[in-house]
């Protein structure tokens, strides 16, 4: 199977839990090299339903290695509540079998303290509906310099000396509101009772991964969110804090390899949780059907999301910038039973025709979907397993897809079981 990453190609929830999980079977080791405890993935495996946030999906499998890569931001705490939970389910995860890098940085409790106290300030407009783990003021840290590291666990005056500088920053402006400024003494004395649950898992990841490429290991690079929510080419500023792209793969694991394949997800139809511009969303009775039948509640803050139309034009985007040369696509029943349905090939910005999202949130927010329509079906497709059980009208909707989006569709999901999955040659 040689070096794959699965990213999303959308808003995030495009359904990665199942294709990652499938994919990790014929991997050797599983990474994640962004994002952090906001993402979710539901895996079903053997009738054992594990719900994972921060651990690669290859912890459900005996025989693969784990790696958290450099690029992940850890909150400790829960990390090792999942570590646990997993464990409790039967799952044996001894530190051979998952490494965190020991250069990633550390969520603290202040981080998510500061994300959700900056989403509760914000007027309506402004809320970006982040999941409230504290990912952008933890990155914000990373990138300023003074965050706390994991291998800072491991060094008690390290330890120590990291969280004043920290402090240094986060105190300054809580005296500057008018708040209680944080004790640093209390900090390090919760990351010295945490230290023992991460650090015989700590390790120095890019090695670990180089020592697996030497051996000819096939590593399966997990991505959280998707393309959309990428800082840089995402909807800015209604984004994640990470760049989501498969690019940040060799950096966020420290990888000296190269990606043989990458394949984005897509949803069959568009979500998106949290705010921010959705030019295909629809705020009408097929929206409200999209929602029920997709079931389209977020895995981690159980959120309700937003739904629409398949979005092209921002897919082609996701395809270029990310380099995406295959599509997955899942939850295509969701769309049985409709008797028209529309795929969003460009945008219309203040009359001028355009085939991709422009940069500014204004023009994204006044950006029109320029749809094309195509004929439904009333068959089901839920659980078919062959091109050849899919009614013709899906044939050409997938058809369609594939040459608005330039990328192929190499594999289509048609319900959560692994088996109902349809491989394109
Ligand atoms: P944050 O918390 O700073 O990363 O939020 C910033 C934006 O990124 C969006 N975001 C997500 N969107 C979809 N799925 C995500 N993960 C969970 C899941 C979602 C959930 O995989 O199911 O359970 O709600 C995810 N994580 C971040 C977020 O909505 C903001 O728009
Ligand atoms: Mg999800």
């Amino acid at each position: 199977m040689a070096n794959v990453a699965v990213v999303g190609a959308q808003w995030g929830d495009e359904g990665k839990g199942k294709v990652v999980d499938w994919l990790s079977q014929r991997a050797d080791v599983v990474v994640r090299f962004q994002g952090g405890h906001n993402a979710g993935h539901t895996l079903v495996v053997d009738g054992t339903t594990y719900k994972l946030s921060l651990l690669p999906a290859g912890v459900v499998r005996s025989g693969k290695l784990a790696v958290i890569g450099n690029g992940v931001v850890v909150d400790p705490w829960a990390l090792a509540e999942e570590i646990e939970r997993v464990r409790g389910q039967g799952l044996e995860l001894t530190p051979d079998r998952l490494r965190i890098a020991d250069n990633a940085c550390l969520i603290l409790p202040l981080h998510s303290r500061v994300d959700r106290a900056r989403e509760a300030a914000a007027g309506r407009g402004g809320r970006i509906g982040t999941t409230g783990r504290g990912i952008g003021p933890a990155y914000e840290d990373k990138v300023g310099r003074r965050a706390v590291r994991v291998c800072d666990l491991a060094d008690e005056d390290l330890l120590r000396e990291r969280v004043d500088a920290l402090l240094q920053h986060h105190n300054a402006l809580l005296r500057g509101l008018g708040d209680e400024p944080v004790d640093a003494e209390e900090i390090v004395q919760q990351l010295l009772a945490v230290a023992p649950r991460i650090l015989p898992f700590a390790d120095r990841a890019w090695k670990v991964l180089d020592g697996a490429r030497g051996e000819g290991a096939d590593i399966l690079f997990e991505g959280a969110q998707g393309a959309m929510l990428d800082v840089d080419h995402g909807t800015y500023p209604f984004v994640t804090s990470s760049n989501t792209l498969a690019g940040q793969a060799l950096a966020g694991a420290g990888f000296g390899g190269r990606m043989h394949c990458t394949l984005g997800l897509a949803k069959a139809y568009t979500t998106r949780v949290g705010s921010g511009p959705f030019p295909t969303e629809l705020d009408d009775e097929t929206g409200h059907h999209l929602g029920e039948r997709g079931n389209e509640f977020g895995t981690v803050t159980g959120r309700a999301r937003r739904c629409g139309w398949f979005d092209a034009a921002l897919v082609r985007q996701a395809v270029s910038v990310g380099g995406i040369n295959g599509i997955a696509l899942t939850k295509l029943d969701v769309l049985d039973g409709l008797e028209t349905v529309k795929i969003g090939v460009g945008y219309r910005v203040d009359g001028e025709h355009l085939d991709h999202l422009p940069a500014s949130p204004r023009l994204q927010a006044r950006a029109e979907p320029v749809y094309e329509e195509m004929p439904g079906w009333s068959q089901s497709t839920h659980g078919a397993r062959t091109w050849d059980e899919l009614p013709e009208n899906a044939v050409a909707y997938v058809r369609r897809i594939e040459a608005l989006t330039g990328a192929p569709v190499t594999m289509i999901s048609t319900s959560p079981e692994r088996a109902d999955t349809i491989l394109v040659a």
